[in-house]
């Protein structure tokens, strides 16, 4: 099953209880991403914004289209819903699904009418504050347009096309700021190519899509892979697209709002402060890349959706852990590791994993896997690596905190690295480091028993089901209610 559209989508969150619909006048002046927020920290449904202060009825907005519920049975009800999933479906089983999906790509099919061109603004029509654009957290250098948005650039010498979401606050109502770091696929297209050679860089930026598409514009896919292909895969239907209007690009034919225009070279202006996934703002102001808007085009009555970033576990945290957790684990399999699980803690912001391995098959194994995570383009941001034996379930943090105490030895199992690069973002950079996007670091936790420890050597678990005689435990177990417990 694929949603046509955004209003699907929505449509499918009111009927499992994962929307509230707020008739209420709420100001974009820092009420609507209070909600928002409040949304994340109670893990509430999300908030859809009938009536923006200073906005005509018709122009709506969503906030947290990606959040977290807060009944434990279906924590990532919304992930699940997007890929057309059991809304109680778990982090493992959506991981699975993700791999099986996305190695599965279906190409898009080019379309010649779509919502998306109900309205088209040009020249002297283009006002981007024409849309009910936040204000999000007090300090921020500007509203926010896109929060939860693809931006579609081109690469200039093999033609691929990258979707990635990246941040984008308004400057002035045909010109934007973006937030570009130079290792994303954007930043190699911009800074590598059209930069180093004086020209400017079309892009287009949709927002409001079928939410598939915004899963791949946060997933690390490798380079030259396109997202809007393994779009289709994930939700096993072509992506139709649309030719944009001022550029040679196409979007989604029913995308809520689409942005058209070009990223000079050279040109910047300051850029945050912003706050940001890391639970703080630490980036600061900078001048960044600006955006120059041609064209707009929008459906009737569009909505905005809205992230409101900041402590863990909002949409980014709910859903760039399960995308990075899948790609890495489809990329370790690949090299015929043997791998069994991986995790990201959404509290670790998408900068610390847990892998799991079957076993220890050679001397040296827990170093090379823990390479190999960090040479796979779905390892760049994870600074921490907790490799931990098979028996250790990845997703439960009790288990996982036990054995890094019980064994990894303090001095002899961590392994640091310095000096790599580094998301300017980190909140324990130095101001420095921060400056010139350096000062990065990775460490390796080996919670595994060592390879050349002898079987007789390894200390017995004391758990029920390893420490007593398997029919004691399960006698046990049987009897549990006769002996008067629930
Ligand atoms: C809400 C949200 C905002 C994001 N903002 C940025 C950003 O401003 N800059 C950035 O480099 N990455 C940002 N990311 C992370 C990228 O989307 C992610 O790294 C993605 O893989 C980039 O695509 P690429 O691999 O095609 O470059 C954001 C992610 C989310 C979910
Ligand atoms: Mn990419």
């Amino acid at each position: 099953m694929a949603y046509n559209d955004f209003r699907e989508y929505i449509d499918s969150l009111d009927e499992e209880g994962e929307l509230v619909r707020i008739k209420q006048e709420i100001d974009w002046n820092l009420e609507m991403s209070a909600i928002t927020r409040r949304s994340y920290d109670l893990k509430a449904p999300a908030p859809f914004f009938e009536k923006i202060k200073d906005y005509d009825a018709s122009f709506r907005a969503m906030g947290a289209p990606a959040g977290v519920s807060s009944r434990p049975d279906r924590f990532y009800a919304r992930l699940a819903l997007t890929l057309g999933m059991d809304p109680g479906a778990t982090g493992t089983e959506i991981i699975e699904e993700y791999i099986k999906r996305r190695n599965n790509p279906i190409k898009p099919v080019m379309v010649d009418t779509g919502l998306c061109k109900e309205n088209i603004d040009t020249g002297d029509d283009i006002d981007l504050l024409k849309f009910p654009i936040p204000y999000l957290h007090e300090g921020d250098g500007g509203r926010y347009i896109g929060t939860w948005a693809n931006i579609i650039t081109k690469d200039p010498d093999t033609g691929w096309v990258n979707w990635g979401m990246y941040r984008v606050m308004i400057h002035d109502k045909k010109t934007m700021g973006i937030s570009i770091l130079p290792h994303k696929h954007i930043g190699m297209m911009y800074y590598q190519k059209y930069e180093a050679r004086d020209k400017p860089m079309e892009f287009a930026m949709t927002m409001g899509d079928d939410p598939v598409l915004s899963i791949v514009g946060c997933a690390f896919l490798p380079p030259q892979m396109s997202e809007v292909d393994v779009a289709g895969g994930l939700r096993e239907k072509a992506v139709e697209l649309i030719k944009c209007e001022t550029v040679d690009l196409e979007v989604p034919a029913n995308s809520e709002i689409v942005v058209e225009g070009i990223i000079p070279p050279k040109e910047r202006m300051d850029e945050g402060p912003f706050g940001e996934y890391t639970g703080y703002v630490a980036g600061g102001v900078q001048p960044r890349p600006i955006c120059k808007v041609s064209a707009v085009t929008y459906r009737n009555d569009p909505i905005l959706p809205i992230s409101c970033m900041g402590m863990p576990i909002d949409d980014c945290h709910a859903v760039m852990p399960v995308t990075i957790a899948a790609e890495l684990l489809s990329d370790l399999r690949k090299q015929q590791l043997p791998v069994k699980d991986v995790y990201l803690p959404p509290e670790g912001f998408n900068h610390m994993a847990v892998v799991s391995t079957r076993v220890n098959p050679f001397g040296g194994y827990v170093q090379k896997l823990a390479h190999s995570i960090w040479a796979s383009k779905a390892g760049t941001n994870l600074s921490y690596v907790v490799i931990v034996d098979g028996d250790v379930d990845v997703t439960n943090m009790e288990e996982v905190v036990h054995a890094m105490v019980a064994k990894c030895h303090p001095y002899k199992n961590i392994y640091r690295f310095k000096d790599s690069s580094c998301s300017p973002l980190m909140p324990w950079l130095s101001p420095e480091d921060r400056k010139k996007g350096v000062g990065g670091a990775y460490v390796l936790f080996d919670c595994t028993w060592p390879k050349d420890l002898p079987p007789a050597a390894i200390p017995k678990k004391v758990t029920l089901d390893v420490a007593w005689p398997k029919e004691v435990y399960d006698k046990i177990v049987a009897n549990w209610k006769e002996y008067g417990y629930e």
